[in-house]
């Protein structure tokens, strides 16, 4: 967004100016004011003229000035209404120099999930990529993918999901809590959802760094918001789903201030994600790229590692894709 429209908003946020006054805190001229009025209203804001000056009186549902407008963290944000993938796109912005930016997309065409497998992303949900650069070494990179799950986690909570988190990048409803099978029975595993819970996200967080320096860090991250879940693979569910359709616009600004805020806090990140896992204390069977480890997942360690109670003892699994198992 261009800088005077991002400032506009920035002074209507907190109430009606009249347009003189803006010109002079802005330092440009009334025209100018009045031209932004004009572009605001082509991106859908319902900018009143009242008696005491301008006045937002509506926002869009989504797009880039919807999640700056009231948004309580740094980022600038680019919106395609379709993109190819918004990590190949925050990868470009991140080499061309860009941080704090977000590449959000109400549809993705070619996005990805781990080991380039493909990832469904229609229309009505929520793709978005992070493009900062943390002050870490490489190896501390999983600290985001958990801090992102985390925040993800919280934004699904506050729209009424029952989502928890799935070591190592997924966000779910938990077999357990959605309802379709009874605990009781002592099957806690949802037939339907063979590695444990109806994923709700995923994420995929890619770098480039140096030895001792990370260059730029890109956390992207997929939600299936307002998409019907037939449209998803099998396993999948969506915030429709499980609890009907949310404000996208709302949900990305929550999304992207609970993850602003563990970036700043990374030794916070361990013990909020403990508090929203599924994982812990579950029997699960871990396919790394050498072997299969089964055992309890009893910890997660810095900087996101699963710690698994085997038969053969305990095990700090670094990465990997994690199944849910049935109790013994
Ligand atoms: C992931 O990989 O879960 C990471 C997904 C990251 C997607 C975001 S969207 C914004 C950004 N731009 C991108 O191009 N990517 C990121 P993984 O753990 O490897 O899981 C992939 C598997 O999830 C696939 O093999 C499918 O089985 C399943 N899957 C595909 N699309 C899905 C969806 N929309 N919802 C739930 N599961 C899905």
């Amino acid at each position: 967004m261009n800088e005077t429209r991002r400032a506009l908003l920035a002074e209507l946020m907190s109430g009606p100016v009249a347009g003189p006054e803006l010109a002079e805190r802005l330092e440009v001229s009334r025209a100018a004011i009045w031209k932004q009025v004009e572009a605001l209203r082509d991106e859908g804001f319902g900018v009143e003229s009242t008696d005491d000056g301008y006045v937002v009186a509506t926002v869009p549902e989504f797009g880039a000035a919807a999640v700056e407008y009231g948004l309580g963290a740094p980022y600038t944000v680019e919106y395609h209404d379709t993109v190819g993938s918004t990590n190949d796109r925050g990868r470009e912005l991140a080499t061309a120099g860009e941080r704090d930016v977000v590449v959000l997309a109400d549809e993705q065409t070619g996005s990805r999930g781990r080991l380039r497998r493909a990832w469904s992303a229609p229309s009505g949900g929520v793709w978005l990529s992070v493009v900062f650069q943390p002050d870490c070494p490489p190896a501390h990179a999983p600290i985001y993918t958990l801090a992102a799950a985390v925040a993800t986690a919280r934004a699904a909570r506050e729209a009424g999901v029952d989502a928890s988190i799935k070591w190592p990048n997924d966000v779910i409803v938990s077999a357990a809590n959605d309802g379709s099978s009874d605990p009781s029975d002592g099957v806690l595993v949802d037939a339907d959802a063979p590695r444990g819970g109806r994923k709700l996200a995923g994420i995929l967080t890619e770098m480039q760094g140096e030895a001792d320096r990370v260059s730029w860090l890109l956390v992207g991250v997929g939600v299936n918001a307002n998409v019907d879940a037939d449209a998803l693979p099998p396993g999948a569910t969506s915030v429709r789903a499980e609890a009907g359709d949310v404000e996208r616009r709302l949900f990305v600004q929550r999304l992207l201030e609970e993850f602003h805020d563990l970036r700043d806090a990374p030794e916070a990140v361990l013990d909020a994600w403990r508090e929203h896992a599924d994982t812990l204390g579950r029997r699960v069977r871990i396919e790394t790229a050498t072997e299969t480890i089964e055992g309890e997942a009893v910890d997660v360690a810095f900087p996101g590692a699963l710690v698994v109670r085997t038969d053969d003892g305990t095990r700090t699994v670094h990465a990997g894709d994690c199944e849910h198992l049935r109790p013994a």
